[in-house]
């Protein structure tokens, strides 16, 4: 019997590629990056399976890809993905949570300390010979232990991260469509309304989805409202913060400053003007990238694919409405 064929389109972790091995017929893009779209569009032509990643799965994939039964994203967020196009045609969507969510958290909080005490900065002024002399007011940052910390959207990365906030002794507020009241007992975080979390809090931490919902959530009224000394941290997607906003509010210091591992275009353009500021932390999208987590992301995406294409519900399907029975 001839095994489903499946498209990789990116060269994933070995730990993916044996869970693949013996159950698909698969074809991976071994340069690189990604697959270019022409080759994509190609390759997609007879394919029952895909795993994507930083790929935009719209209609035109999906119109190259007339057998496909499942879409294997490598990554939590799936807003890369026309999820209703997908299940329109009956195409399975899945996506990795869980694997990621404490080395995603690390990261998180990584950028909250490097922001606060301007670790980036401190490292070129250095280098760059700068360091000739010692004054008292010399890389003096903000507080981290005992601060507010502000989640926006207490998942399980957002939660992840309130558990380091605790250790620092800070207070956790935060916001989201729904309460949690398991997370508010263990983590005595509070519910608060986003003006009131953005207004209350010392580190402001971005852990939403991006959809209609939130695309742009944070906009020059949000980033007005937050104190003078807080911070921005956004570990979620680019989009959900207006990046010429947040260029205003960091150079004309409405806030502190802000640390980022997530931006609108990706990779973002060197000509942009939030790079050139010294209170604006940035990091290329790395919040997932730790050995552990990047192969577990590949194990799980390669386990979601072949579920699907063998019948079995997956694991972390991401539209129920297509699994029928
Ligand atoms: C990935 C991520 O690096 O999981 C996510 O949502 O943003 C990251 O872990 C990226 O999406 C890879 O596709």
């Amino acid at each position: 019997m001839s095994l489903p064929k499946v498209y990789v389109c990116f060269s994933i972790q070995e730990a993916g590629l044996a869970v693949l091995r013996g159950n698909v017929d698969f074809e991976m893009w071994e340069s690189d990056g990604t697959a270019p779209k022409d080759i994509l569009l190609k390759k997609l032509a007879d394919a029952e399976g895909a795993i994507v990643g930083h790929v935009k799965v719209d209609e035109e994939f999906l119109d190259a890809a007339p057998n496909l039964k499942v879409v294997s994203n490598f990554g939590v967020g799936y807003d890369n993905i026309d999820v209703p196009a997908a299940s329109k045609r009956g195409v399975c969507v899945t996506n990795t949570p869980g694997v990621l969510t404490e080395a995603t958290a690390d990261l998180g909080f990584s950028l909250i300390l490097a922001s606060a005490r301007r670790l980036m900065e401190a490292n070129v002024f250095l280098r760059s010979g700068e360091w000739n002399t010692w004054n008292a007011e010399l890389m003096v940052g903000v507080d981290v232990y005992g601060a507010t910390v502000g989640i926006v959207g207490l998942g399980q990365i957002g939660q992840a991260v309130a558990r380091r906030a605790k250790g620092f002794g800070m207070k956790i507020l935060y916001c989201g469509d729904n309460r949690k009241p398991e997370a508010e007992a263990s983590l005595g975080a509070k519910y608060v309304s986003l003006d009131e979390l953005l207004r209350e809090s010392d580190f402001v931490s971005l852990h939403c989805p991006l959809n209609d919902k939130t695309r742009g959530l944070i906009g020059e009224r949000e980033l007005k409202m937050m104190k003078k000394t807080a911070i921005l941290i956004n570990i979620a997607r680019g989009a959900v913060v207006d990046q010429k906003a947040l260029f205003r509010a960091c150079s004309e210091k409405w806030i502190y400053g802000a640390g980022l591992d997530v931006f609108e275009c990706e990779p973002v353009p060197l000509d942009e003007p939030l790079l050139n500021l010294k209170n604006v932390t940035t990091l290329p999208h790395i919040g997932s990238a730790s050995r552990a987590s990047r192969d577990g992301m590949a194990s799980c995406a390669a386990s979601n694919l072949v579920a699907a294409l063998q019948g079995k519900r997956p694991a972390n399907l991401v539209n129920p409405e297509v699994w029928r029975v």
